[in-house]
């Protein structure tokens, strides 16, 4: 594991940045899973509770015109990257105003491509091809730019996994894998589907580097996420970063998660990434409690926005069912 950091050089500004975005996207689940116990939800969501730190972290270190191949569990990432509040919001209520135009809920087919968000397709782990795909157009066309994907520790024993992986490293394809080791894929452990500590040393056996990383310690994931990108950047190819964390609630929000141990869900709890990294800002001075209030206001009323948003918007009209339908 890395050494925690104070500051990874950020500016306050960034810090704060770092900040604002974790606490959106806490505040933002935290609505989903109300209105989801309210059934205003059709279908599932995913909550991303205990994700904050690695999702805000590995996506604050691209640049703009960089690229993100995310999934069911990152808020976070889609949120930075630029699609607004209300647009998923409205995705989450299945309107035609989503990303995927009421086509599909929660986060699954979330993308825009004119941001560089590439829509997650559901089957695990088909985003990596897709970035890996991304990542050598780039490398083709001789544009600098750095494709990010993620994908869960249930994922990385998926086949395409480490096709994705080794093809990358054969292209030296400028593409940084997020690995988001949260224990568990939906009820089954990690020790139920891997014999290894860390899935980052399997990068070895590819070529590239591998690291672990704090993936509760929001300025760790900066930095690490920071080198990834200018390495693929540099032309060196890629990198595979493992953020350790935990998902705090159940698979989706229908699933209590009455087989994680208690235990485990209070050690992690302990770690809690936005709590952690608000604590830290005020022991350095870097923020205050007035400045704290201001930003839970500020989030809150942009998430009431968005709800108001998404509730007023229609529902995808039936005569457009076909649109967007590929058929050769
Ligand atoms: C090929 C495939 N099998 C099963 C699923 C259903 N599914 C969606 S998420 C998930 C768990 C994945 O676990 P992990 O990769 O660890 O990600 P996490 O949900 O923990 O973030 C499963 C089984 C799927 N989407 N694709
Ligand atoms: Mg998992």
């Amino acid at each position: 594991m890395q050494a925690s950091v104070i500051t990874a050089d950020l500016s306050r500004d960034d810090l704060l940045t770092l900040l604002y975005w974790m606490r959106l996207t806490r505040v933002f689940d935290e609505r989903v899973h109300l209105l989801y116990n309210q059934g205003r939800i059709p279908g599932a969501a995913f909550s991303q509770r205990g994700h904050e730190a690695t999702t805000v972290g590995s996506s604050f270190a691209l640049g703009p015109d960089d690229l993100v191949a995310p999934v069911h569990r990152d808020l976070g990432v889609y949120l930075l990257r630029g699609i607004t509040p209300r647009r998923v919001m409205a995705q989450m209520l299945g309107r035609a105003t989503g990303p995927s135009r009421g086509r599909d809920v929660n986060l699954h087919g979330m993308g825009d491509l004119s941001l560089n968000i590439i829509g997650y397709p559901s089957p695990l782990p088909d985003t990596l091809p897709l970035a890996v795909g991304a990542a050598l157009a780039f490398q083709y066309r001789g544009e600098p730019r750095v494709a990010m994907t993620y994908f869960g520790d249930g994922s990385a024993s998926e086949g395409g996994c480490h096709e994705a992986l080794n093809l990358a490293a054969v292209w030296r394809a400028p593409v940084v894998f997020i690995c988001e080791n949260n224990q568990y894929a939906y009820s089954t452990p990690l020790s139920k589907q891997m014999a290894v500590d860390n899935i980052a040393d399997r990068a070895a056996g590819y070529g590239f580097p591998g690291v672990v990383v704090d993936g509760n310690d929001v300025l760790a994931v900066v930095e690490a996420a920071r080198a990834a990108v200018d390495r693929a950047r540099r032309g060196d190819g890629p990198t595979l970063i493992e953020c350790k964390t935990m998902r705090m609630l159940g698979h989706a929000f229908h699933d209590d998660a009455s087989y994680v141990p208690r235990e485990l869900l209070a050690e992690w709890e302990a770690r809690d990434p936005l709590r952690r990294y608000e604590m830290r800002l005020r022991e350095h001075g870097l923020v205050s409690d007035e400045e704290l209030a201001a930003l839970a206001r500020r989030v809150t009323a942009e998430v009431d926005d968005a709800v108001d948003y998404a509730e007023a918007s229609p529902w995808p009209a039936p005569e457009s069912v076909t649109e967007g339908v590929y058929a050769p």
